[in-house]
């Protein structure tokens, strides 16, 4: 396949179930390759999609967490189908909310068969969850290639940032007896973090074999 740019984007679909979950074809007719944001609330998934394709107003952003409530379908370069998830874990959503959403990423995963690559992103400065280890428990079940992102790198000091990381990866190898997880530390306060990121993705899409 050909490198993705990430120089065009746009916004497809909002779904709150299965039934309107879109279909993405690419312009060659194929379907789309997929790639999903997955992560607690407030991690900055909706941030992170903004940033790499370079439109602050695509995907809602808040500093207040809870702030997607529904799965959002982007295409890019009309190659590749990017979605914004809902944050899992903020306490303050009421239980029946939190139990819709959950229900509603777990029926995402278990039926979207174009679903290449799952980015779970962590806060940098925070350990992982119980529903970070699930799912990527998940992803080494069905074999779905995982690529960790530690976010808000910008909020600690290099030393700091080696430390934690190093520590969050020990603890995915122990659940997922994954020799290396892929990972990068992203920022969207840093331009550089979005080049690596492009690469990641485009070595991943291409290493599990994608038309
Ligand atoms: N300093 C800093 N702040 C960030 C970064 N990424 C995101 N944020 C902030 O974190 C907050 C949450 O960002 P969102 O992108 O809305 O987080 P989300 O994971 O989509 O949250 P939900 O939709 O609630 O699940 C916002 O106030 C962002 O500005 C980053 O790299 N650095
Ligand atoms: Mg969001």
């Amino acid at each position: 396949m050909k490198k993705i740019p990430f120089a065009q984007a746009r916004f497809i679909a909002s779904a709150f179930d299965i039934k309107s979950f879109p279909k993405m074809t690419a312009l060659s007719g194929n379907p789309m390759p997929e790639i999903a944001l997955v992560g607690r609330s407030n991690v900055g998934k909706s941030s992170l999609i903004n940033h790499l394709l370079r439109n602050s107003f695509l995907a809602k952003t808040s500093s207040t967490p809870g702030k997607t409530k529904s799965i959002n379908f982007f295409s890019v370069d009309d190659k590749l189908s990017l979605v914004d998830l809902p944050g899992y874990g903020y306490a303050k959503v009421a239980k029946n909310v939190r139990e819709e959403w959950a229900g509603m990423i777990d029926h995402y995963l278990e039926t979207r068969s174009t679903l290449r690559l799952i980015l779970l992103l962590i806060d940098s400065r925070r350990e992982l969850t119980e529903e970070d280890f699930a799912l990527i428990q998940w992803a080494k079940f069905h074999q779905k290639s995982l690529l960790i992102v530690f976010t808000k790198a910008d909020k600690l000091k290099e030393s700091e940032k080696r430390k934690n990381s190093v520590t969050a990866l020990h603890a995915i190898k122990d659940v997922s007896n994954d020799v290396t997880p892929h990972f990068l530390h992203y920022s969207i306060k840093e331009p550089q973090g979005r080049m690596e990121l492009i690469e990641k993705i485009n070595g991943l899409l291409e290493e599990y074999g994608t038309d």
